[in-house]
Parts: structure tokens; C-alpha cells; sequence
């Protein structure tokens, strides 16, 4: 019999059920050392939180969350709340000793997100940020081929974050739906929303960036605030565009928008090196295109790669080579790290103090916009 791991999820939305589902599923394809058991879940709605309990089979329900830290029987607070919340959830998680894993991005800001990584180190419990995109097996795969240097140098990263849904000026601010569009509640638009995907990928890929240049812009000034039933000023950054410069010394070019007509979710990246290139788009997110230099001259060309082999990484807990898996198996996959790193009193990345890393960008983007200026990113 396994040990059981019981959770307290924190947040009944989208990435409620991501985590939902990875806590079901982990066990039954991944050879974990604890069970995970859907203790409580907590959400603002009694009835809502109610319905979610029985779909998913949470042994109880509250809408406290403080319930959930001082249920002793808890062992990890799962936060799937909006990024205001973030904080004051996992400083007291922490204190009282609790296992963390908290949606991206870490926090509002940087001072928000120190003060997390000080309490959670003080306390020394098990912490990872829901950075999902790493564990696409073709994302990994980019990782282990730059990591055998078969890119040589690296000269150029660019990735994107594209969507198209809030280009109506009828969506409103605020509330269960929409809290991503008040500042407020999320802290930044597309910067801390899509863009801190891109940067923990590249970081995680191509090592840290140490200066930035942005321009944002919020195409939308006003919007009806849901909470308010007003309309209010928008204070979010509908798209941005920044330059960087790793410290490897390669140069990054980001942009994300959520005013890319016909895009819903094109997160793309393209690395290119001295003898190699990849690129990966995560509406085909099985696949990675591979170039190398050093191929036979005819026949050299991009290689598309069809990530479902069992030795790629991840998918032999999955099906038979050839069959592919999607969004949902990136979060089991992140469960599946989580636990038999928490076993062996393992850290699993992004931890919260790597997430921080991440935050420092968005905030060093966030501050170029607005003084029309480069900046240094601090340090995590
Ligand atoms: C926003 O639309 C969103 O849901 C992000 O919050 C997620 O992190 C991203 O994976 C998909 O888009």
C-alpha cells in the first residue's frame, strides 16, 4: 500500500481541474511513492465548491481557505487562486508546514514573490510553481538536445504567446471569469499571464537574462468591472513585446497579445545555435522541428520529430509509440516530479525561489514599458 498524500486544493477554476485531474490520473500511469488523496477543496462559492467536491471527489468542501492550513490531515495546499491571493496563502502554508504547489506566475511583483521564497525556505517544506509548458515531452526533449550541446553556441531565442479573446471591448474586469483583466487581481496582463510561460521555458532552456527592453500597450482603456457593475480604467498590458540579452550571451525576442485575431493559444518558441536549430509550436506540441548543419548536405533539412516514442521523455508511462498526448498530461507530469522528488526531500523546478527569477523579468519588462528605457533584471 502506498503512502497517502492528502491535498487541499485551493481554487476551483481552470487550473483547479488541471491539478484535479493529475492527482486522479498520476498513480495510475507513473510508478509514484505517495497516493494523493482529494482531501478538501476551497472555493469563495458554497455551492460551486460543493459541485466540485462530488465531480471530482473531494472528501469535504469549504470556503475558508484557512480551513484547509489548519486541517491537520492536509499534507500539500495545492493554490489555484488568482495572483492576489497567491501570497497570503503560501506564507501561511509555510508556516504551518505544508508541502506548496502555486499557479504561475509566483506572485503580483517581485517584492510579493521575495517575501514567499523567504517564508517557504524558512520553513523548509516542498514548494514547485505551475510552470506546465516545461513538461510538453517535446519542450523537455528541446531542453536535453541543448543541455547535450547539440545546438553549439546559442545565438538567437525568440518565442510567442498569441490569443485573440479579449479584443471585444463588451468582456468585462474582474470576477471568476475574468480576474486575468484586473490589475488588481492579476498584477499584469499578458506579461504575467503568458509571457512568464515563455521566460521560464527560456530560462530553464538557455540560462538566465540579465537586461530587458519592452513596450506594452493596452489597447482597451476601459472595461466594465464585474465586481463594480462600473466601468473602470483597464490597468492591465493587453500585449507586449520585449528584446533581451541572456547572460550566455544570445539575444531573446519575446511577444504576447491577446489581440492576435484567429490566435487562441500559439505559444511558440525558435532557438537557433552554431550548429543547430529547434522550434516548437504548442498547437502541434507533439512534435519538435530539429535542424542540423552538420547533416549530410542532401540531405539536410528540418527534421519534424514526433515526440511518442517511449524513450522521449515522459512518454513511455503513456501509450504505444505513435500515440500522442496533450495539455492535460502536463500537469500529471509536473504530479509525477513533484512526488517522488518530495520522497527523496528533493526540490522540483521551477521551485518558488526559481519562479522568483521569472517574476524579476516580468517586473524588469513591466518597468522598461513604462520608462521607455533597458533594465537590468535583478537576481533571484
Ligand atoms: C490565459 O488565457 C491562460 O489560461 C493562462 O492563464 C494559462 O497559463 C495559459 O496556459 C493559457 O492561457
Amino acid at each position: 500500500m502506498k503512502k497517502k498524500l492528502n491535498v487541499g486544493l485551493i481554487g476551483y477554476g481552470f487550473m483547479g481541474r488541471t491539478h484535479s485531474n493529475a492527482y486522479c490520473k498520476v498513480g495510475h500511469f507513473f510508478d509514484v511513492p505517495y497516493q494523493p488523496v482529494l482531501r478538501v477543496v476551497c472555493g469563495l462559492e458554497e455551492k460551486v465548491a460543493k459541485a466540485f467536491a462530488e465531480q471530482w471527489g473531494y472528501e469535504s468542501y469549504t470556503t475558508d481557505w484557512h480551513k484547509v492550513i489548519e486541517d491537520d490531515n492536509v499534507d500539500v495546499v495545492d493554490i489555484c487562486v488568482p495572483n492576489n491571493v497567491h501570497a497570503e496563502i503560501a506564507i501561511a502554508a509555510a508556516k504551518a508546514g505544508k508541502a506548496i504547489v502555486c499557479e504561475k506566475p509566483l506572485a503580483l511583483n517581485g517584492v510579493q514573490g521575495k517575501k514567499m521564497v523567504d517564508a517557504i525556505e524558512k520553513a523548509g517544506v516542498a514548494n514547485l510553481v505551475s510552470f506546465n509548458y516545461r513538461r510538453v515531452p517535446a519542450v523537455t526533449l528541446a531542453k536535453m538536445l541543448i543541455d547535450e550541446g547539440r545546438l553549439g553556441r546559442i545565438f538567437h531565442y525568440r518565442a510567442n504567446f498569441l490569443q485573440d479573446w479579449t479584443i471585444s471591448t463588451k468582456v468585462p474586469q474582474g470576477g471568476m471569469a475574468t480576474w486575468r483583466l484586473d490589475v488588481k487581481a492579476a498584477g499584469s496582463g499578458v506579461t504575467g499571464d503568458l509571457l512568464a510561460h515563455c521566460i521560464d521555458t527560456a530560462m530553464w532552456q538557455n540560462g538566465p537574462i540579465g537586461s530587458v527592453c519592452a513596450m506594452t500597450e493596452t489597447f482597451v482603456k476601459e472595461r466594465m468591472h464585474v465586481e463594480t457593475g462600473k466601468v473602470e480604467p483597464v490597468g492591465i498590458d493587453d500585449a507586449c513585446t520585449f528584446f533581451c540579452r541572456f547572460d550566455n550571451g544570445s539575444l531573446g525576442n519575446f511577444e504576447s497579445t491577446r489581440y492576435a485575431r484567429g490566435h487562441k493559444a500559439l505559444y511558440t518558441f525558435e532557438i537557433n545555435g552554431e550548429h543547430a536549430s529547434i522550434a516548437w509550436d504548442l498547437h502541434d506540441l507533439h512534435r519538435l522541428s530539429y535542424f542540423d548543419h552538420r547533416d549530410e548536405s542532401i540531405v539536410r533539412g528540418w527534421r519534424s520529430v514526433h515526440v511518442t516514442d517511449s524513450d522521449m521523455p515522459y512518454m513511455g508511462h503513456w501509450w504505444v509509440p505513435g500515440l500522442q498526448i496533450g495539455y492535460e498530461h502536463t500537469f500529471v507530469h509536473q504530479a509525477a516530479d513533484f512526488l517522488v522528488n518530495l520522497a527523496k526531500g528533493k526540490p522540483t523546478s521551477p521551485t518558488f525561489r526559481e519562479a522568483l527569477a521569472t517574476q524579476y523579468v516580468c517586473d524588469a519588462v513591466l518597468a522598461s514599458a513604462k520608462e521607455k528605457t533597458w533594465k537590468k533584471v535583478k537576481k533571484a
